[in-house]
């Protein structure tokens, strides 16, 4: 094949909208996906990756297939789900197969971490050596559960940003950078990020913008397929500037590490404030009943929005009236007063991607009571 030949076409989860061709091209898919996994995950002879994603998904393209079989190294691929016969299938094969380094979603460490630390403690996970994340941000309840009860509060996890688009991880740390839990930390060695503002001027540290790229990388998209005018659209004309805009909001700290936010089209607008959808449904599991959040912002008079918390809450738990003030005294303690919820529902479930994304866009058309639109990819 020709270095530009295209390689495969993948749609995009659609949790934002309708459904876009990314496409993928030869030789700098195979350079992208190979040089990040060896860096970021240490790869060696003799070594067993795990990746438990779901080989139609771009993690299950690049980490599952290409990446591991193009660098030559052992990749384990699972079919099945995490908690079937019982939630330590994962940690049984682990120990059955001698696992190495495990890279997994958020959304699968917390509905393993609803059973408790029994499984993971009924098997030998010593052959593990790094593990990793990726799929959206990590809660800091979740990070701290996978490094206590899978890294034995000894292994480095890595928290890898990328997308479809970019094919390959682009902020991720390497074994020699210190961690922050919750941070995907810097952009890898020939990355360029910035966090900008809508005019594309560069925002100080502290301040949530655009997450965007400045120059070309290996593995980027090239196109999407028969839609050249929406390439540009969405990905360089964002914002001002020539950069490609990558439609995440987060922010950099002091030392430069970045903090994804959510996804631009995702964004609360509280009484003028910008607030992205993690840290508020982070701020929500962290309180003792509640398993997973979704929220959405809510049309308001005064506000122009507020929120609106669709909660999974844990076992045992019922949403009382006690239960919604104390939830709000929380956020409150949490966040500070921007942050304010108009209102919190129970659900049983929240609608999904395959690669457990919650498709906000679902939750907000159905408030809206209009058309949801394309829900192919949708899991509830
Ligand atoms: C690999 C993948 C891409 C979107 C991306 C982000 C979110 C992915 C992280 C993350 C925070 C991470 N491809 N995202 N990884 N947010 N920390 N480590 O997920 O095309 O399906 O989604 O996922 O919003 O833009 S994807």
């Amino acid at each position: 094949m020709d270095a530009e030949d295209p390689l495969f076409i993948l749609y995009t989860s659609g949790s934002t909208g309708k459904p876009k061709g990314v496409l993928h091209t030869t030789g700098g898919y195979m350079v992208g996906t190979t040089t990040t996994l060896k860096n970021v995950f240490d790869i060696h002879e003799g070594d067993l990756w795990w990746c438990t994603a779901d080989i139609g998904w771009i993690t299950g393209h690049s980490y599952v297939v290409y990446g591991p079989l193009c660098l030559g190294t052992t990749t384990l691929v699972y079919e099945g789900a995490p908690d079937f016969p019982d939630p330590g299938i994962f940690w049984k094969i682990v120990e059955r197969c001698g696992v190495t380094q495990f890279y997994t979603a958020p959304t699968a460490i917390r509905h393993l971490m609803r059973y408790g630390d029994k499984y993971p403690n009924e098997y030998d996970l010593s052959s593990l050596r790094i593990l990793g994340t990726v799929g959206e941000p990590i809660n800091p309840e979740a990070w701290m559960w996978y490094h206590k009860n899978i890294g034995k509060e000894k292994l480095p996890i890595m928290d890898t940003w990328w997308q479809t688009e970019t094919g390959a991880f682009m902020i991720a740390p390497m074994p020699v950078v210190a961690l922050k839990p919750g941070s995907a930390t810097r952009p890898l060695p020939g990355i360029e990020a910035d966090i900008v503002d809508k005019d594309g001027k560069p925002v100080p540290a502290g301040k949530g913008g655009h997450l965007i790229i400045k120059t070309p990388w290996p593995s980027m998209l090239r196109t999407l397929y028969k839609n050249p005018e929406r390439y540009v659209s969405a990905y360089w004309k964002v914002v001002p500037g020539d950069f490609y805009c990558a439609g995440d909001v987060a922010r950099k700290d002091e030392d430069g590490y970045f903090w994804i936010q959510g996804r631009s089209d995702d964004v609360l607008k509280i009484a003028g404030h910008r607030i992205g959808t993690s840290e508020v449904e982070s701020a929500f599991v962290s309180h003792k009943a509640v398993a997973e959040a979704a929220v959405i912002g809510k049309p308001d008079p005064v506000r122009g929005e507020v929120i609106k918390a669709f909660l999974i809450l844990k076992e045992g738990y019922e949403l009382h009236h006690e239960l919604v003030n104390e939830l709000k005294n929380h956020l409150r303690h949490e966040l500070g007063t921007v942050a304010v919820i108009g209102e919190i529902v129970q659900v049983k479930s929240l609608p999904k991607t395959r690669s457990g994304k919650i498709m906000r866009r679902v939750l907000r058309a159905r408030e809206r009571g209009e058309d949801v639109g394309d829900t192919s990819t949708l899991i509830e």
